[in-house]
């Protein structure tokens, strides 16, 4: 808007005939102020937001870009202070309210105040997500789950590069570790499998993005009777979940599942797999991008071999020519557990499956 003065003694005037007390009308005034300097920032040129931030900083906030997982400047920092908006340097979170979720990213249960965020639906990649942008001036922070902690139940899940953290000069405690790393991990081989089996089970390995959503959707499938997320595929033994995260490993999130072939066959548990996930993006689902989110099925000999070949072929009649599905079929090497928190990741924390059958 070309004229804030205006504006300014517009909006004063209507509440001078309201009847509004003097300081009610300075508040009101700073209000108006407030709102032109944020609408003068929302209509910052591309080109100077390009000359303002760095590359990174420009990619995120204002192409509405992700850092990867574990590299940001802030996701493990626990020292006492406030974090700005890196665009315009607005408050926008407090280190009193950041947790570790352990997703690699700062996350927050809730913003400094509810007015200093905008949440916006995002439906990009197919998925229905809200996205988090800055109030004052719109840049992109991340995106809020409802798979926070009991506070609030909230998961503002922040990039570093929208941010600029300032010190209080104290370092905070951690409240409490949430996150329990590489204790109770576990690793499955052919052996193990094998006890199952003779047990009248079968075992079966399937990679398709994040697992928290595989996991959640197979485990509903009629005869599975055990499912537990991990990696494979990979040359690390015991991987982390940041290992995983960090690419230098080459394990996908896999899920392993139980389930009882009298009650469901290897072929319609890989058919349901192929539709819970897209099968025809390379490393990558959705907004999960790398290694360790492509699609694959890890067999554990011939036979499954054979039926996770057919029941790709059989499924790509049904797609058609136009989409190519990339899923591996691999074989199957140790499996190990990830991270308890990563167990059963929905139905403990709440929050929408990121997998829908389709
Ligand atoms: N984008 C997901 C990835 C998690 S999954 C366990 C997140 O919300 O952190 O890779």
């Amino acid at each position: 808007m070309k004229l804030p003065v205006a504006f300014v003694v517009l909006v004063a005037i209507s509440f001078l005939g309201s009847g509004c007390s003097g300081s009610q009308l300075g508040q009101t005034v700073a209000k108006a102020e407030a709102k032109q300097m944020s609408s003068n920032l929302k209509n910052i040129s591309d080109e100077e937001w390009r000359k303002r931030l760095t590359p990174e900083q420009y990619h995120v906030t204002r192409q509405k870009g992700t850092e990867r997982a574990f590299t940001g400047q802030y996701w493990d920092n626990h020292q006492a202070g406030t974090y700005k908006c890196v665009a315009c340097g607005e408050t926008l979170f407090l280190s009193k309210n950041k947790y570790d979720s352990g997703t690699g990213w700062p996350s927050f249960d809730r913003p400094e105040s509810k007015d200093k965020v905008e949440v916006q639906k995002d439906n990009s990649y197919g998925m229905d997500r809200d996205e988090v942008v800055c109030s004052k001036c719109g840049a992109h922070l991340g995106h809020v789950f409802t798979d926070g902690p009991a506070t609030t139940g909230e998961r503002y899940c922040i990039n570093s590069a929208s941010l600029a953290f300032e010190g209080d000069g104290t370092k905070q405690i951690k409240k409490e570790e949430t996150i329990v790393k590489g204790t109770e991990k576990a690793s499955y081989t052919r052996a193990d499998d094998d006890a199952v089996r003779s047990d009248g089970k079968d075992v079966a390995y399937f990679a398709g993005g994040c697992f928290w959503g595989v996991e959640d959707s197979l485990k509903n499938v009629k005869g599975v009777v055990d499912t537990t997320v991990g990696y494979t595929g990979g040359h690390t033994q015991n991987p982390t979940y940041q290992d995983v995260c960090g690419h230098g490993t080459g394990h996908a999130e896999t899920v392993r599942v139980v389930f009882d072939p009298k009650i469901v066959d290897y072929s319609t548990l890989v058919l349901d797999f192929l539709k819970i996930h897209d099968p025809t993006t390379l490393n990558r689902q959705g907004p999960d991008v790398g290694d360790q989110y492509r699609s694959a099925i890890f067999y554990s000999d011939d036979k499954q071999a054979d039926l996770a070949d057919k029941a790709i072929h059989s499924y790509q009649s049904k797609l058609g020519t136009n989409k190519k599905i990339v899923t591996q079929v691999d074989k199957l090497s140790t499996f190990y557990s990830a991270e308890e928190y990563h167990q059963d990741y929905f139905a403990k924390h709440g929050g929408a499956s990121c997998h829908i059958r389709l």
